[in-house]
């Protein structure tokens, strides 16, 4: 294929940066959803003349016609369709139900179906021959996430001349769990497609790196591998964040300092706020956290006459099974909790499935006394970092798992192992009961961290890197040795 496109930066996502909603008079419209990501790569998308790829959601109806590419935002959108039994078999099934668990320590059953695989290959092809069709000769491609990994050779086949990268946002797992996929040196392939291939940590480029010597017979060295027509293929770490500063001036602003004050008064003005936030899934280490925190209130350390933990868990996919049963049983477990152990006026926990707007996140992260994170396994874990931008006061305690990638850079937060509800319990009595100093310096060091690495150097260094690539074709002759 020839280069026929405009773009000299392509975006390929699993999903759009736009939902389709339907205005009370019937018109659809796209509006532009919420996310790190849009905000983050916005600008270079603008300079770059850029173009995004993604599943604008929902199934196409057979016969219908394929949506055209248009533009929003001054950013060209390429929608790429899905039918009912792609978004059955692509996104619940082989992405959801096979690579998520694998990747996230096998923390549920992983499913091996091999109709999802041809699934997951076909939708993969599709994408590949869109982004091909997009970019411009020698353009930078920049494709995200688990369910596209074999876009990078797909797409390298149809157009040598561009240059690829590739960034999970999930954990890439140790040899001996990835080992178990039918399909692993496939997938090892199609990532090899890619000039950089970018991970959340250090661990998942050296795991990585490991599992192309050992399954694919390639020669590596360090973070490099060399493919045997001597292009190379660079695995490292780009550690992804937030807008920082964004988040800091939205909780400055006076509304959200209102509307902060405004749920401490709904909650009764506890002398103390534990918060939760996540997408309910069986990585975040819900069902613990609030085991945890019961125990602590039927054992008296807290009582909910001045404490209340706020839980907001956000349902997701929730067509897939184990997602529907993991609901259950926290639902189930709040509501026993709340029986037991609550009062009138006064839960224990209280448990919201609400999806928010920013201002009221932020207005959460303000409200909040504590805020647990403890996934059993997350690539990054974005929340803690929204929380500790936002305590522009220095207050506030944190207490995380240290199987969130994030646990690498905030290394002052009261560090938890969520397999020990135990550990979890002492953690949070520990962070309940610090000295005001001792929070305000884990607090300093930690909003540090988060205020210099934030989004817009995780984009902007992961394209300075690829956009160094030489393209292929231009490579210097290696000089005999000697
Ligand atoms: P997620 O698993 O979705 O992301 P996370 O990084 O915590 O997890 O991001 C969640 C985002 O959703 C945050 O920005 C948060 O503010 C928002 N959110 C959560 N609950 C919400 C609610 N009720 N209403 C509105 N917004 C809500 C995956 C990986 C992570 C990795 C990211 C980015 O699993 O490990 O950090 O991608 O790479």
């Amino acid at each position: 294929m020839t280069a026929n496109g405009s773009a000299d930066l392509v975006i390929v996502a699993n999903r759009l940066p736009v939902d389709r909603v339907i205005d009370p008079d019937g018109t659809p419209r796209w509006r532009r959803s919420p996310g790190g990501l849009v905000s983050a790569l916005e600008p270079v998308m603008r300079v770059h003349d850029g173009a995004w790829i993604g599943w604008p959601g929902g199934a196409q109806e057979e016969g219908e016609e394929d949506l055209e590419p248009f533009v929003e935002d001054g950013m060209q959108l390429v929608p790429v369709p899905l039918s009912a039994q792609e978004v059955e078999e692509f996104y619940e099934g082989f992405s959801n139900g096979t690579l998520w668990p694998l990747y996230h320590d096998v923390v549920a059953k992983p499913l091996f179906k091999r109709e999802w695989w041809e699934a997951y290959k076909r939708v993969n092809q599709r994408f590949a021959e869109r982004a091909a069709a997009v970019a411009a000769r020698g353009a930078m491609v920049w494709v995200h996430d688990y369910q596209l990994q074999l876009v990078p050779q797909l797409l390298r086949e149809l157009r040598p001349d561009l240059r690829i990268g590739f960034f999970l946002h999930i954990p890439f797992p140790p040899a001996e769990l990835f080992s178990q996929l039918p399909w692993r040196r496939a997938v090892l392939e199609g990532l090899l497609g890619a000039d950089i291939v970018g991970f959340h940590l250090p661990g998942g480029a050296q795991n990585f790196v490991r599992l192309v010597r050992q399954r694919v017979g390639h020669k590596t060295h360090r973070d490099l591998v060399t493919l045997p027509d001597g292009r190379q293929v660079r695995a490292a770490a780009y550690p992804i964040s937030i807008d920082a500063a964004d988040f800091e001036e939205l909780a400055r602003s006076p509304e959200v300092t209102r509307r902060a004050e405004a749920i401490r008064g709904a909650l009764g003005h506890p002398k103390r706020v534990l918060l939760g936030v996540d997408r309910l899934d069986y990585t975040k280490g819900i069902y613990p956290r609030l085991r945890a925190y019961a125990e602590l209130v039927a054992d008296g350390t807290f009582d909910v006459e001045d404490t209340v933990f706020v839980q907001v868990a956000t349902p997701s996919r929730e067509r897939v099974d184990e997602y529907r049963k993991m609901r259950d049983e926290i639902d189930m477990l709040v509501g026993r909790v709340n029986g037991n152990l609550g009062r009138i006026g006064h839960p224990a926990i209280s448990y919201l499935h609400s999806s928010y707007p920013r201002e009221e996140m932020a207005a959460l992260y303000r409200a909040a006394d504590i805020m647990v994170v403890t996934p059993y396994r997350d690539g990054m874990n974005l929340v803690c970092k929204e929380y500790v931008a936002c305590r522009y006061d220095n207050d506030g305690a944190l207490v995380l798992s240290e199987f969130a990638g994030a646990a690498h850079e905030l290394s002052q937060a009261w560090l938890v192992n969520p397999y020990d509800i135990n550990g979890m319990k002492a953690a949070i009595v520990e962070a309940a009961n610090a000295e005001p100093k001792e929070v305000t310096r884990r607090m300093k060091a930690m909003r540090k961290t988060v205020r210099e690495h934030d989004v817009d150097r995780w984009a902007t260094g992961f394209l300075d890197e690829l956009d160094a690539v030489r393209p292929p074709g231009r490579r210097r002759v290696r000089r005999p040795a000697g």
